[in-house]
């Protein structure tokens, strides 16, 4: 396929971007750091959903080279940025099964100076669905390192609850369709509150993604959760804008 050649072609030339969205601390106000979102110009044709590109890389095995690549880009930009921020970043079930995935976090970090403390990774119920052993032991790896763990998407599978059990997770992120409904949704509103409830219980930082409107943010800060992020506070944009944006004061 003609994507697909353009996308090995893309990996072994590195033409990636990482864009950088805000996370904002909901109690201090402030920018507790960013998620690092993976982006893909491809020549001829435009930006490709990264959906669209990483299910492929998947399928090929190229999310191997470009999640590692996007892990060090992140690092080095992080290492940049002001202590305490973090930078957060997706990986993939399939580099996160992968045998020398730890070894990878590792020398990147070694490379980038990031303090571990600094790097959170956001990992989705769909790792967790086979495995479980490994999975665990690979965790507990990471979180030997000093790396945060985070779960993205909560609530969109369904196997969420039952790693809640096996793992102490740094973070959970209640997924963006929950926040999108909440105005108009008595079901989704009960939700966002049993889930911060929930993280509370089990001393887990919570997050609210998808967050669109002054009103979603506060009614999120009202009902507990310590961070959020979503087009309200900032969409993702490339690093320098990031700081000029976020990290620089006015
Ligand atoms: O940025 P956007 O909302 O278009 O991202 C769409 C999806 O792609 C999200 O689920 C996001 O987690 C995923 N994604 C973005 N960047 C990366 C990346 O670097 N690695 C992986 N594995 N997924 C990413
Ligand atoms: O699955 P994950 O949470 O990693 O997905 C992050 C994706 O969500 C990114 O592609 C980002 O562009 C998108 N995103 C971030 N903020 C918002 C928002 O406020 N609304 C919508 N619709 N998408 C958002
Ligand atoms: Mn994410
Ligand atoms: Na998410």
């Amino acid at each position: 396929r003609a994507l697909e050649q353009d996308l090995r072609r893309a990996v072994a030339r590195e033409q990636f971007r990482v864009d950088y969205q805000p996370l904002m601390d909901l109690r201090s106000g402030r920018i507790a750091g960013a998620e690092a979102l993976l982006r893909w110009h491809r020549p001829g044709h435009g930006p490709v959903p990264p959906d669209i590109f990483i299910a492929i890389a998947e399928e090929t095995g190229l999310i191997l080279p470009l999640g590692a690549w996007v892990l060090t880009a992140a690092c080095h930009q992080a290492a940049r940025w002001p202590a305490p921020l973090v930078v957060a970043v997706n990986v993939s079930p399939i580099q996160f099964r992968h045998g020398d995935f730890c070894d990878t976090v590792e020398a990147v970090l070694r490379a980038s100076g990031l303090a571990p403390e600094r790097l959170e990774l956001e990992i989705t119920e769909s790792l967790l669905l086979q495995d479980t052993e490994a999975v665990l032991a690979t965790l507990a790896r990471l979180r030997a390192l000093g790396v945060r763990i985070a779960m993205d998407d909560f609530g969109a599978g369904h196997t969420s609850l039952a790693y809640l059990r096996r793992f102490a997770f740094d973070k959970i992120k209640i997924d963006r369709s929950f926040v999108q409904g909440m105005e108009e949704d008595a079901n989704a509103l009960a939700i966002i509150r049993s889930v911060v409830q929930l993280s509370r219980t089990l001393n887990i930082r919570a997050n609210a993604e998808g967050v669109e409107t002054p009103e979603q943010a506060e009614i999120l800060r009202q009902e507990g959760y310590a961070e959020a992020q979503g087009y309200h506070f900032g969409r993702p944009v490339p690093p320098e804008q990031f700081a000029a944006l976020h990290l620089l004061p006015p």
